[in-house]
């Protein structure tokens, strides 16, 4: 195996032994098949879209395989084999539709035409050379064709999220497509992968304005909310990920069931939507970001669902492994995954019956968290915001979006937050916040000095509010304002939200806490040159570097 995809990979270098996320070299292999698979479906399927045909089931296959091998969301063999075999099956079902010129323009490709006829052939293809990250030898060519892929994984999440709402694009799906082949190019300079990896960005965009569509269109628009991190005393079920479909329809399935509905890691901006919050067994938010749910886990006591990624694989002894519910592109073995119908349901049926049998959650924390400030809340306290700006009460903004994960090095974040200045505001969005979202660090004129956006997607919001400032402000670039980027990452959405950031034009963003490995120096040196991209030091020194003193 080999896999350098995430901030936490090996020795910050690539996992060849086993996964530090715990994915097995199988598993590993079996994903990089899955995503090889999936490029033969792009194939036929990009030249067929181009005359029209367009398919749901299709679309929906390309960016669920894409998801199941974003970090932390699937360890499931015998799924993830199911998959390639339904991309085998489509395949060749597309290439029947083609005729023999159609074929022939793609011969470059037909690598891609590989066949099985039993589950070891298709794990004995997974170990060929010509499948996975190492298959480039070139260096940089590399770099940018991996740094693409994890950008389009990215976004296959949140256009995945987006069409369980009934949001799709066509021109979203018709970029996948050709950045899969793209990565399979070998006639591509490098120079043309660097394009591609900006358009990426461009699609990031939409695909982020696509999902904050779905999401507010479907629940309204997220405003300013508290939220309990306490217990109470009935049994509860946990709901982890960013699927806000999911959260719906449990909510719903479980209004008079005697259980209450708890929000984990990444699900905790669902509070903040008024058609979700309208429940009032919808208690509060569990616990921290995704990486302590070993122990928090232990004390929930009810069942959890995982709606997207951030799995953490449980010890052998875990109590609560028999407990656990996946659904979407997630999944692990042993535990039960939620299907869809074909009216886009699902049935928590089983998870509500169990939590019923289960005793209440063991309380880990008492008191609120606020949150609910994405663009539309944001902006309706425009006048209030722009008159702090002008008297000088709020001097800068620090976006400290992204993801929090396990490593040591991020107390950074923590100590950041609290040495930052009185006189700033930290913008957020993404898991990054349960660094610094229980610090109580103070208001300016009422205004929080830690406002939470939402889930990393909402980093969108973050977005559209600075544009937004740019303009009241009378000023000609972003970069112009009073805004410093400290940003944290650890998996593949957060590649999509920093090249969405750069298409928009951001500059100077620190990434931390590490850059990442699939960057070759020439790779990081064009991001350094064109864009300003750095990354972070001490704090002290951070502070003083970015003019926050
Ligand atoms: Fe965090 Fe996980 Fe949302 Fe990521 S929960 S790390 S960027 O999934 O997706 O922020
Ligand atoms: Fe290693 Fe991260 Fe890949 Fe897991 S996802 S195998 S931790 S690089």
């Amino acid at each position: 195996m080999f896999c350098y995809q995430c901030q936490e990979t090996a020795q910050g270098k690539g996992c060849s032994i086993i996964g530090v996320c715990g994915k097995t070299p199988k598993t590993a292999k079996l994903q990089d098949l899955l995503i090889y698979t999936t490029k033969g479906v792009a194939l036929y399927s990009s030249l067929l879209r181009k005359k029209g045909h367009i398919s749901n089931e299709i679309n929906r296959f390309i960016i669920n395989s894409l998801f199941i091998t974003i970090t932390n969301a699937n360890f499931d063999d015998e799924a993830i084999i199911n998959e390639i075999k339904k991309g085998v099956v489509i395949r060749e079902n597309l290439e029947t539709s083609l005729s023999s010129d159609e074929k022939k323009s793609l011969e470059k490709f037909s690598h891609l035409n590989w066949k099985f006829s039993t589950d070891e052939d298709i794990i004995a293809f997974s170990d060929n050379k010509k499948v996975g990250v190492l298959r480039t030898e070139n260096e940089d060519i590399k770099s940018l064709r991996e740094l693409l892929i994890y950008g389009l994984k990215g976004m296959a999440a949140y256009t995945e999220h987006a069409m369980n709402l009934g949001k799709t694009q066509d021109e979203i799906f018709a970029f996948i497509e050709k950045a899969l082949l793209a990565t399979e190019d070998d006639s591509l300079t490098g120079d043309e992968l660097t394009a591609l990896v900006l358009e990426c960005g461009s699609y990031g965009v939409k695909a982020m304005a696509l999902l904050d569509e779905a999401n507010t269109s479907s629940f309204g628009n997220p405003v300013i909310t508290k939220v309990n991190i306490g217990v109470g005393n009935r049994p509860g079920i946990l709901i982890s990920g960013h699927d806000l479909n999911d959260l719906k329809q449990l909510l719903e399935q479980s209004k008079d069931s005697g259980v209450d509905i708890y929000t984990h890691s990444e699900m905790l901006p669902g509070h903040y939507y008024p058609e979700l919050k309208k429940y009032p067994h919808f208690f509060g938010n569990y616990g921290n970001a995704w990486w302590k749910q070993k122990e928090e886990f232990e004390k929930f006591n009810g069942p959890i669902v995982f709606t997207t990624n951030c799995i953490v694989p449980p010890s052998p002894k875990a109590s609560y492994k028999d407990r656990v519910f996946t659904t979407n592109a997630a999944g692990y073995p042993g535990w039960k995954n939620i299907k869809v119908d074909a009216n886009g349901n699902k049935d928590f049926s089983e998870v509500i019956e169990l939590a019923k049998t289960c005793q209440a959650p063991i309380e880990l924390e008492k008191g609120e968290i606020i949150g609910g400030f994405a663009h539309n809340q944001v902006l309706a306290l425009a006048d209030t915001v722009i008159e702090n700006i002008k008297s000088g009460a709020i001097r800068k903004f620090v976006v400290m979006a992204g993801c929090d994960g396990r490593m040591a090095s991020r107390n950074y974040y923590t100590e950041f937050a609290e040495k930052l200045p009185k006189d700033t505001i930290i913008l957020t969005a993404g898991c990054a916040k349960y660094k610094y979202n229980k610090l109580n660090l103070g208001d300016i004129n009422g205004i929080p000095r830690v406002l939470d956006a939402g889930q990393c997607n909402d980093s969108y919001s973050l977005a559209v509010i600075a544009l937004k400032l740019k303009e009241v402000l009378g000023l000609n670039d972003v970069n112009e304002l009073p805004i410093v980027y400290n940003i944290a990452w650890y998996e593949q959405k957060a590649v999509i939200v920093l090249l969405a950031l750069l298409y928009l034009g951001v500059k100077n963003i620190h990434l931390g806490p590490t850059l990442p490995a699939f960057l070759s120096p020439n790779v990081a040196k064009v991001l350094v040159e064109n864009f300003g991209i750095g990354t972070i030091s001490t704090v002290d020194e951070d502070l003083k570097n970015f003019n926050l003193l």
